[in-house]
């Protein structure tokens, strides 16, 4: 038998490819000549009325075909973008128009559209045209915000999108009544992913079909399609959208759509030509999506214990200018902060804020990095005022392994409550001790003091809801080749899905492994399917490829066994051949089986694999089984019962400079249970990955917006992020495989992991190290500078 390969380290086929520079990315499609390229005219302010708008120069600038403004947008195009996750409590949600009408709301927000012959041209053009503002007073940060001296919207009062309570038993008076109380106030600053490539979409429309054809980066080729054809008034049938390669998503690329992924194809209609638009940095930063920005006050009342008796926190979500997610990101924040405890009375509650900067869309993580941080910080300080270990006071607080499916009482997004399939937090916490040196590390800190060091130790912990649905499917197709195409309608971002997915299929079919192709992102191939994002794509495409490979197998044994006049029962496929058990001789390949499940019964060239020529076979004889159609390939969709709930602990031990408080990682260690693990390498990679993003969202990354809305580091000169010499050199990982009874293989998500505890983790070891309490991230060396003076002063 071959050995299943669901479980191993299989090498990336996609590697080779990426690594030779083969990558075949939206900007590498349709570089013909007559390609025309897009510009766009960018608010340079966070909140003006526009008055006028003169383009009267830019058409004589020879090269430039078209320029449009909210005027030129007609039917649909003229409506604002939709909201794609609408809440009740969501009172007051706002959604830009593809080109601001009468008022802009941000720097970077989009008022014209230039098509010229090259992206030189359109910038000039750009260039030309004169907008007369009225210039109206910006709201900036939730400080301001709350305020509400200003407004963000006219008629959105106090500044106010959504306000949204949730409480399980009363946890005011359970604090009242509680031993021991504390409060904390904690704030995490806005942040960005920052994709290696930005936002990009290629258009080409044809006359004579009327259809579409729109290659883009983003994570969900459907989605966008959907927004296309009803902005541009098609039916679905007439758009094709199509994802190549795609250099980083981490959830900025799943708004769809971007108003240049509508306003491409709306210029390459009316123009007849193809049209391209490539974001660049600077727009990256000013004009696609922020996350992270949430303010939060915290009360807790615990017994000596640590127990967590009552839980009452209240936090303020920075929305920026408009809401295209709805209110996701602080529900996720809101009802998987509490992570593997149970407190028993809980009280959340959360205002979402407009302000006068970019919008926010879930980045990697999710509204999880801001929950975990407030939980695990408030953990830290119920430890330091009872003065027990940290690991202690978590460890009275977790929710059993025989507790599960684990009912925290708290509705999601989807108005269903949330519950943990599985988990076993106790082992968790025994293996990341053990894989950082927790109980050594006192002596290794009162050593290092020895010799005027500080080093400190941090530990946090997570859940993460993962897999979510709607629903995924896949399509198996087993060619007269023998090779077998697989097609999944969500789109890869460098996940390694085509391993991982061949993988499975491998071990369902039984044919080897090299032999099978996987196909994402292409609206022709699998027009239904919701996207990449939530950690869903394993749990998701993988259960429906796993299915569909399933269905597929049952037929390829149905027609063998007639083929070998065998019974289906005694039959194998070893090596992409069916064969009878003990009686190898009787045999047929998949690729024959395929040719037989044809009507045009094709002769088959064994040698080459090719068809040589067909005839339509015996008119008296169906080709395939009775119950069967026409053609080797199996279809199924997978739709879950609810959200799976993945799980980790990371550990750091950071070294804080005494004089230059410069801040450096000397160990950093995972321990994640993802339930069973696809591709144990794949999943480090996400974790290493993630912990890759977190060291910056921790220690370096913020968005700083000035008074008046001017973001002042976008750009890479300004906006540090992690280099290699910053990410620590190995991270240590192990695994818990703690299975999901929700899917048919046991797994969980992966692919947000290594982000979610960063904040929380960092903080955590640098007080420690330090002796001060750290309430706001990211802390950069400086910041960790100014806190000391803040603390001997
Ligand atoms: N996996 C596995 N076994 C499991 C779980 C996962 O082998 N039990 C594998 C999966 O098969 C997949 C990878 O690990 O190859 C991540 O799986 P999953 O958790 O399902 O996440 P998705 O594939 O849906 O990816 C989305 C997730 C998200 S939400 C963001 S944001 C993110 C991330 O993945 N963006 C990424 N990882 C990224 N990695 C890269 N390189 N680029 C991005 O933009």
């Amino acid at each position: 038998m071959t050995t299943k390969l669901m479980g191993q380290g299989v090498q990336r086929v996609e590697d080779q490819r990426f690594l030779r520079g083969l990558g075949r990315y939206v900007d590498d499609v349709a570089v013909e000549q007559q390609v025309l390229h897009a510009a766009v005219l960018r608010s340079p302010h966070a909140h003006a009325r526009i008055l006028d708008i003169d383009v009267a120069d830019v058409l004589d600038v020879e090269g430039v075909h078209a320029v449009y403004t909210y005027d030129d947008l007609t039917g649909p195009m003229a409506e604002p973008l939709p909201l794609l996750i609408p809440h009740p409590a969501l009172t007051h949600g706002r959604t830009q128009y593809a080109l601001a009408k009468d008022e802009v709301n941000y720097v970077g927000e989009a008022i014209a559209f230039v098509v010229a012959e090259d992206r030189y041209v359109a910038e000039d053009a750009v260039a030309r045209i004169r907008v007369d503002y009225e210039f109206l007073p910006p709201v900036v940060g939730i400080a301001a915000a709350r305020a509400a001296e200003r407004l963000v919207h006219d008629d959105v009062p106090g500044n106010v999108g959504a306000r949204l309570e949730q409480e399980v038993g009363d946890a005011k008076a359970a604090i009242a009544r509680a031993p021991h109380t504390l409060s904390l106030d904690l704030t995490v600053e806005r942040s960005a992913c920052m994709p290696m490539e930005g936002r990009g979409t290629v258009a080409r429309w044809d006359p004579d079909l009327h259809r579409l054809q729109v290659w883009t980066s983003t994570q969900s080729s459907t989605g966008v399609r959907a927004a296309v054809a009803v902005k541009m008034g098609l039916g679905l049938g007439q758009v094709d959208v199509v994802t190549p390669d795609v250099g980083g998503g981490f959830g900025v690329k799943i708004n769809h759509p971007w108003p240049e992924e509508l306003l491409v194809p709306m210029a390459a209609r009316a123009l007849g030509r193809t049209v391209k638009f490539t974001e660049d940095r600077r727009e990256h930063f000013i004009s696609s999506a922020h996350e992270r920005g949430q303010v939060h006050h915290i009360e807790v009342g615990f017994d000596d214990d640590g127990r967590l008796l009552g839980l009452d926190v209240e936090f303020w979500h920075d929305h920026g200018a408009f809401t295209p997610y709805g209110l996701i990101v602080p529900i996720i924040t809101s009802t998987q902060l509490l992570g593997p405890y149970k407190p028993q009375n809980y009280r959340v509650v959360f205002e979402s804020l407009y302000t006068n900067t970019v919008m926010v869309t879930p980045y990697r993580g999710a509204g999880r990095p801001q929950g975990c941080y407030a939980m695990e910080r408030t953990m830290d300080a119920i430890a330091a005022y009872l003065g027990k270990d940290r690991t202690e006071v978590r460890a009275v607080n977790f929710i059993q392994p025989d507790e599960f499916p684990y009912d925290q009482g708290l509705i999601f997004q989807d108005g269903r409550e949330l519950e943990y399939d599985s988990g076993d937090y106790p082992a968790s916490l025994e293996k990341i001790k053990a894989l950082v040196g927790w109980d050594e590390f006192p002596a290794f800190q009162a050593e290092m003091a020895a010799q005027g060091r500080r080093v400190g130790i941090g530990l946090a912990c997570y859940v993460e809801g993962t897999g979510v649905g709607p629903y995924e499917g896949a399509h198996v197709h087993i060619e007269t080749s023998g090779k077998v195409k697989v097609a999944t309608g969500l789109t890869t971002q460098g996940q390694g899905h085509a391993t991982v997915f061949a993988q499975l299929v491998a071990d369902e079919l039984g044919c080897p492994f090299e032999d099978v192709e996987v196909v994402t992102g292409d609206t022709r191939r699998m027009p239904y399917a919701v996207g990449t994002f939530a950690s869903r794509a394993a749990v998701m495409s993988g259960s429906a490829i796993h299915l569909a490979a399933k269905r597929a197998k049952e037929k390829v044994l149905k027609i063998a066994a007639e083929a070998l006049e065998a019974d289906e029962k005694d039959l194998q496929i070893v090596d992409g051949v069916v064969s009878v058990k003990g009686s190898p001789g009787t045999s047929i390949d998949l690729g024959t089986v395929s040719v037989l499940s044809n009507p045009l019964r094709y002769a088959f060239d064994e040698a080459s694999k090719a068809a040589t020529q067909f005839s339509v076979g015996d008119p008296g004889k169906p080709p395939v089984p009775e119950d069967e159609e026409p053609g080797l390939e199996g279809k199924d969709f997978y739709s879950p019962e609810r959200a799976t709930f993945a799980s980790g602990m990371h550990a750091v031990i950071v070294e804080t400079d005494p004089d230059t408080a410069e801040i450096t990682i000397l160990k950093y260690a995972v321990v994640h249970d993802c339930g069973k693990l696809i591709n144990p390498m794949i999943v480090e990679g996400q974790i290493h990955g993630g912990v890759a993003q977190g060291v910056g969202g921790a220690l370096y990354e913020r968005m700083a917006y000035d008074e008046s809305g001017q973001l002042l580091n976008a750009s890479f000169m300004d906006f540090l992020m992690p280099y290699v010499t910053e990410v620590p050199d190995g991270i240590d990982v192990d695994h818990l495989e703690t299975a999901s009874p929700l899917n048919p293989l046991g797994i969980k998500g992966a692919g947000e992991a290594g982000v979610i505890p960063s904040a929380a983790v960092f903080a955590a070891a640098i007080e420690d190290a330090e002796g001060i309490p750290i309430t706001a991230m990211p802390i950069s060396p400086s910041e960790l500078f100014t806190l000391r003076q803040e603390h001997s002063s």
